[in-house]
């Protein structure tokens, strides 16, 4: 049976592909859905896609997800702030992952803690948009057990 993933995507990665090429890519959001599209129907896995920039619309999202098996999510500049979205990932009961477009680590110091890495699984960060398909891949290995 196909395996049902959400994919949450956070403040401003609606604007991917329109400014700052340098940091994170050329590509647009819909382009990168597309893309993750492609894949994952190609591993017999079923995509829910949504971004917010509202930090209560990704608690409710987040809180939407129990029947989903497995959740992917890139909180954006909320990842180093929201206690809200914190508590509502480790209220979520299946596999999360954390990913990251850029390499936090290597930015500003204030992108260097994660408030929400301790409620998932793993973290993929600084791949680019690749992330995102290392993540199912990951996910995809979780949810056989691997
Ligand atoms: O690297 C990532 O994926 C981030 O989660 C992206 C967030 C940033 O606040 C995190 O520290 C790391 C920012 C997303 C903003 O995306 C934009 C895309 C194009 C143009 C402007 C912003």
């Amino acid at each position: 049976m196909s395996k049902k993933i959400d994919i949450i995507n956070g403040p401003n990665l609606n604007l991917l592909g329109k400014r700052e090429p340098e940091i994170y890519g050329n590509s647009t959001l819909e382009d990168i859905n597309k893309e993750i599209q492609k894949y994952a129907s190609q591993h017999d896995i079923e995509i829910n896609f949504f971004q917010s920039n509202i930090e209560g619309e990704i608690v409710t999202r987040i809180q939407e997800c129990q029947n989903s098996d497995g959740l992917i999510i890139n909180a954006a500049a909320f990842t180093h702030t929201s206690v809200a979205i914190l508590d509502a990932l480790k209220s979520l009961n299946i596999p999360k992952i954390e990913v990251h477009i850029s390499n936090i680590y290597k930015r500003e110091e204030f992108r260097h803690k994660s408030l929400i890495s301790q409620s998932v699984n793993g973290i993929i960060c600084g791949f680019g948009i690749n992330g995102y398909k290392l993540a199912i891949e990951g996910m995809k290995n979780i949810l056989n057990g691997n």
